[in-house]
């Protein structure tokens, strides 16, 4: 049996609307994944459409507990980033990402959630951006959406679709930044499909997962990343861990939207977490 991976996960907790550490945590244990977490700030909800919520911030609390973490001396395969909610956030956890690099060589996933549908989110700084490319520079994998690649490229965004040749200089230009493997998601190339494309820098090998295009729900972003990174870090190549990530989500949406659920919960994807591992073991499978 192959020996357990440790993914440390680093995102908020909103208690209420399945995103971020409500969604990575099920997942990646799901995957049979131990993951232990850094909870970066605790909010009632999320901030996608919900007023009102509670936002405790726990930024002072991320460096120290990585500092205990070390003097365990504990070992990560990987570490997975998700919502940081501010520009001293960011710069704490590219600090942690060396401290965990000095115990091993962890995958370092960057999932840099920032905006969506071409605006940044309104709690950001207009600097955010830049400050976020610093830590995809640091990443091996970076899961941008269209919207957050273009921030990062500093490129203009654009509400029509853009060709394949133009997300493959996107990936390639992203790729440069620092990150071997980049997948843009949200990306679609004709009225009934929406998928992710990928590039791996090191093998030159392009990927592009579509699914069927369904309303869009809260968190779908974090489910994809999680999916992807419980996927990678066992073993799965790129381009695969894409395909499995991409019908995971689409199959948590299509059950979301035949109940009717706010768009602001989050989806169903509870019900699929019974054969992640199974569907993991089946793409390593097909690889060897
Ligand atoms: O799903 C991304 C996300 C995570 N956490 C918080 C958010 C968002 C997106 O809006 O507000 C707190």
């Amino acid at each position: 049996m192959q020996k357990q991976k440790r993914v440390a996960a680093i995102h908020d907790i909103s208690c209420f609307g399945r995103c971020s550490l409500t969604v990575a945590l099920p997942v990646l244990s799901a995957a049979g994944i131990e993951a232990p977490v850094i909870p970066t700030a605790v909010l009632s909800t999320h901030t996608g459409g919900f007023t009102g919520f509670t936002y405790r911030d726990l930024t002072e609390d991320i460096r120290p507990v990585v500092d205990h973490w070390m003097t365990l001396g504990l070992g990560f395969d990987a570490v997975y980033t998700g919502f940081l909610g501010s520009i001293e956030q960011i710069g704490i956890v590219a600090d942690c990402f060396g401290l965990l690099r000095t115990s091993g060589n962890p995958l370092v996933v960057v999932d840099p959630v920032m905006a969506d549908h071409g605006e940044l989110y309104s709690i950001f700084p207009k600097g955010f951006p830049a400050e976020m490319c610093k830590l995809c520079a640091m990443a091996d994998v970076i899961v941008p959406n269209i919207t957050e690649a273009c921030l990062l490229l500093d490129a203009p965004y654009r509400d029509g679709k853009f060709s394949e040749p133009e997300i493959k200089d996107m990936l390639i230009a992203l790729s440069r930044l620092g990150p071997r493997q980049v997948v843009i998601t949200g990306i679609s190339y004709n009225e009934e499909t929406l998928g992710s494309a990928s590039y791996n820098a090191d093998t030159g090998e392009a990927g592009y997962a579509c699914e069927a295009l369904y309303p869009m729900y809260h968190g779908t972003g974090d489910l994809f990343a999680s999916v992807l990174t419980s996927a990678l870090v066992q073993g799965v190549g790129l381009t695969a861990a894409c395909s499995l990530a991409a019908r995971f989500t689409v199959d948590s949406i299509a059950r979301t939207t035949a109940m009717g659920a706010d768009n602001r919960f989050g989806v169903d994807f509870e019900y699929g977490l019974a054969d992640l591992r199974g569907l993991i073991a089946g793409a390593l499978s097909c690889e060897k």
